[in-house]
């Protein structure tokens, strides 16, 4: 086994979403939220991108985030899982309809601090940090209809009374936070991303950019927050990253490729460096928008992140001649398929180097620590005859991106942690079915809602606990 290349400090874990683990989506006071309002089956893909609404839930219908994997009432056994492993962090999000039922309330839910107030506890217990986004794709749904969610200004107020009351009631427990989780989504999803629902005669883009607009303006406030409420806390953004390759050398490829990928780090960009970027006016002027912007607003995007974390499942592929005929879905952000690189059975392309080389173009443009808070492998996993789970594909993949990251970091950046997505099996976010999963954890629950929930440990289990004993070195 050769010496570790991870700094000493490198931090290991995973990474789960609320709404994707805990269920219980109406206990202890909490409100609903826009992601309990999306339907699985033939809906689901048009309620995400705001182009229909569900806002009543129906009873014929299965919503499996409302149990999820109950990671509510079950947490205490899953952390003490998480901890077996070896993990040194722990990243989930808080359900913001926890706190604030309606969201734009003055007091918050008591029963919601409690919660979370033990679950950091709890890691805490076993050594672990926590790591906190506090919008994990999802809005109180009082506010998308009261307020057209992130359209409206109103919840730049909504979104800092929260932050601030989530650092003042966990100070001392959490001190790495991330203030909207794959911020670019809202372009590729603007329901599940911002809770934006269109209307007849919106005009999409002008609506999404000022929603990206509020959303940025909240995100500086609550960075310049958390730094008031105690200097110590580390905040970051967050991007659902990979980068775009051009589909060949041919310039028209090339400018498609450099624009694709500022659609996506026009966020980053602000976040990370202080100011809309110079690309910006062009866009904006050509997309025949104007966006309300208040005075003081340039002074308060100058409070940028401390950290830039991102996810990273695959590299993306763009052509000067693409179009809906020939661009497949990888996750949500459109991509052309790669015929370089294989791909997992969702078409998602499995390419390790990519993750290299867009952790060293995310750290040649913002000269910011990188966290790698997401990535992994859905695969559809089999319980065998004796009860075990021999993931080796997972471990694969895993084992190949990590190498990657070595990679990254022998290549001179500062690398803070990585946390594989969905350590746990959950909801998956895309299918909102159990069976693509991602864990090291199996729990015993079918896209029906069976099953009795119980936990196992896969093959990757015992494989991630010796990477971490070994901080990287024995892969
Ligand atoms: C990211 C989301 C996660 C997660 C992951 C995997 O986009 O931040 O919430 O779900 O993708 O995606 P999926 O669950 O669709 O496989």
């Amino acid at each position: 086994m050769s010496a570790s290349i991870f700094p000493d400090d490198f931090l290991w874990g995973g990474a789960i979403a609320a709404n994707q683990a805990e269920g219980a989506y109406l206990a202890g006071g909490k409100g609903l939220s826009t992601v309990d309002t999306i339907p699985h089956g033939e809906h689901r893909l048009a309620v995400k991108l705001g182009l229909e609404k569900r806002f009543s839930l129906r009873d014929d219908e299965f919503y499996p985030s409302h149990e999820a994997i109950d990671f509510y009432h079950r947490y205490k056994d899953d952390i003490a899982l998480m901890a077996e492993m070896g993990f040194t962090v722990f990243r989930t999000s808080i359900a913001w309809s926890r706190i604030f039922p309606r969201g734009d309330e003055k007091e918050p839910n008591a029963e919601g601090i409690a919660f979370y107030r033990d679950l950091f506890a709890e890691c805490k217990k076993h050594n672990i940090e926590p790591l906190v986004t506090l919008c994990h794709f999802d809005v109180p749904m009082y506010l998308v209809q009261e307020y057209g969610s992130w359209r409206s200004r109103k919840m730049v107020e909504f979104f800092t009374h929260y932050a601030r009351t989530c650092f003042e009631a966990f100070d001392g427990l959490v001190k790495y936070w991330l203030t909207f989780n794959e911020i670019n989504i809202l372009l590729h999803a603007p329901f599940s991303g911002a809770g934006l629902v269109f209307e007849e005669g919106d005009n999409k883009e002008q609506v999404k950019y000022q929603a990206a607009h509020h959303e940025l303006i909240a995100s500086a406030l609550v960075t310049k927050i958390a730094h008031e409420v105690n200097p110590d806390n580390q905040v970051g953004c967050m991007l659902a990253g990979g980068n775009f390759y051009p589909y060949s050398c041919k310039p028209e490829d090339v400018w498609a490729a450099l624009e694709k990928d500022r659609e996506n780090l026009f966020f980053i960009d602000v976040q990370a460096r202080g100011a809309y970027p110079s690309y910006s006016k062009r866009l904006f002027r050509e997309k025949g928008f104007e966006l309300e912007v208040l005075p003081g607003d340039d002074e308060i995007l100058k409070n940028t992140v401390d950290f830039v974390s991102f996810s990273y499942y695959a590299s993306r592929c763009a052509s000067g001649e693409m179009n809906e005929l020939n661009s497949n879905a990888a996750n949500i952000v459109k991509s052309l398929k790669n015929p370089y690189i294989q791909a997992s059975e969702w078409g998602w392309g499995i390419d390790p180097l990519g993750l290299r080389i867009t952790m060293n173009m995310m750290y040649d443009r913002y000269q910011k620590p990188l966290f790698l808070v997401e990535n992994g492998l859905g695969a559809k996993d089999e319980v065998n005859a004796q009860g075990e789970i021999n993931d080796d594909y997972r471990i694969d993949y895993l084992r190949e991106h990590i190498k990657a990251m070595g990679d990254a970091i022998e290549d001179g950046i500062p690398v803070i942690g990585y946390t594989s997505w969905g350590c746990i099996d959950l909801v998956s976010a895309s299918t909102g079915e159990m069976s693509k999963r991602y864990g090291f954890i199996y729990v015993d629950r079918d896209d029906q809602g069976n099953g009795t929930l119980a936990r196992t440990r896969k093959k990757s289990f015992w494989w991630y606990k010796k990477v971490i004993a070994s901080n990287g070195a024995d892969l």
